[in-house]
């Protein structure tokens, strides 16, 4: 057994190692190689060879490298990162600021992305998640909704929260409720991590990080908290990061996003990520018709039935505006 998985980690006739990256802090990065964690530094050409992204290589990647010599440095590389293996899929953003245009690569081979909002402080951001589970849905990626921080819930904001979640639950997402602070629901979203990897994403705040050390208390991702000005969270987490759960499986914490902006998706095909548009594509008459302002619109028909919600519709086209309009990404 031992012999077959090392054979499986080394190339075969050369000298180099597989392992999966588990932090990237822009120019070096963490690689798990079976129970180590080596320090690696890209090669140039590999740089040149990702020039679309700000990162080439990114958290969740599968990696060869090549073990350097061992200095006395504890700051040196250990390895250089030889060969990035194509990836399954992948979630990405546009680059804010001076990179836009430049697509930036949040975590890649995922087999599972959660939305993860909380109720109150910061309140849910139902123009995140259906920005999110668009390209989840493009990607292929399963994903599902954590709606954190239960434990704060009211009676006056509960049946506005319990709006979304049944919205999404009844569009077939999973839908958790979660508390680190009560602990409720952490079993059960333990138990949905086994065998897998996963990646929890959603605006700062929301309790990712909080999340992450209920579910495994071996690990001590920081914790930030919320502003009571803005009531929005300080980007505590600055870099995406792989945990290796107790149980089998892998947790992604990533930055808190102030929003989740779409690329790569042209206008007429938005719709096809919208699960529910799925059964009347076929029926609108246009073959690329964008259910905005097209006759014959079989979406806006389903949606006039009662088939379709229309707050689901609106951020459809609000999403559409800003593909249209080539909106950057705001961004972190
Ligand atoms: N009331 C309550 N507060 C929580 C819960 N989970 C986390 N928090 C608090 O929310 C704040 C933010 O938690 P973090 O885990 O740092 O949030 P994050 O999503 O990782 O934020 P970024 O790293 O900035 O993206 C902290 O003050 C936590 O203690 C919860 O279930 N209930
Ligand atoms: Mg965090
Ligand atoms: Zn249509």
């Amino acid at each position: 057994m031992t012999g077959k998985i090392e054979s499986d980690q080394r190339a075969a006739g050369e000298d180099l190692v597989r392992g999966v990256v588990v932090k990237s802090t822009g120019s070096q990065y963490e690689v798990q190689v079976g129970n180590e964690i080596l320090k690696a530094r890209l090669r140039g050409r590999l740089r040149l060879s990702h020039k679309g992204e700000t990162n080439p290589v990114a958290v969740g990647d599968r990696v060869w490298l090549r073990r350097g010599t061992q200095t006395a440095d504890a700051t040196a590389p250990e390895a250089a990162l030889e060969r990035i293996e194509p990836r399954e899929n992948r979630l990405v953003r546009r680059a804010a600021g001076r990179r836009v245009g430049l697509e930036q690569v949040l975590v890649a081979n995922v087999d599972f992305a959660w939305a993860v909002q909380s109720t109150l402080l910061p309140k849910l951001n139902p123009g995140f998640v259906d920005r999110f589970l668009v390209m989840a849905q493009h990607e292929g990626i399963e994903a599902g909704l954590i709606v954190n921080k239960a434990d704060l819930l009211t009676e006056t904001i509960r049946d506005a929260v319990a709006f979304w979640t049944d919205l999404y639950s009844e569009l077939g997402y999973p839908v958790r409720y979660t508390s680190t602070k009560e602990d409720t629901g952490i079993d059960e979203l333990r138990r949905s991590l086994a065998g897998k990897t996963t990646v929890l994403s959603g605006p700062s705040g929301v309790g990712k990080s909080s999340l992450i050390n209920a579910i495994d208390p071996r690990h001590r991702a920081r914790v930030g908290d919320v502003s009571e000005k803005t009531r929005k969270g300080r980007h505590i987490t600055s870099n995406a990061t792989l945990y290796t759960l107790q149980d089998s499986g892998r947790l992604i914490d990533t930055p808190g996003l102030r929003e989740y902006g779409v690329i790569d998706i042209e206008p007429w095909e938005l719709g096809h990520y919208f699960v529910e548009f799925l059964p009347h594509l076929h029926s609108c008459h246009y073959p690329n018709c964008t259910h905005d302002h097209e006759p014959g619109c079989a979406v806006v028909d389903a949606m006039e039935r009662g088939e379709i919600s229309d707050v689901r519709w609106a951020s459809y086209l609000s999403i559409l505006g800003s593909i249209q309009k080539g909106d950057a990404d705001v961004g972190r």
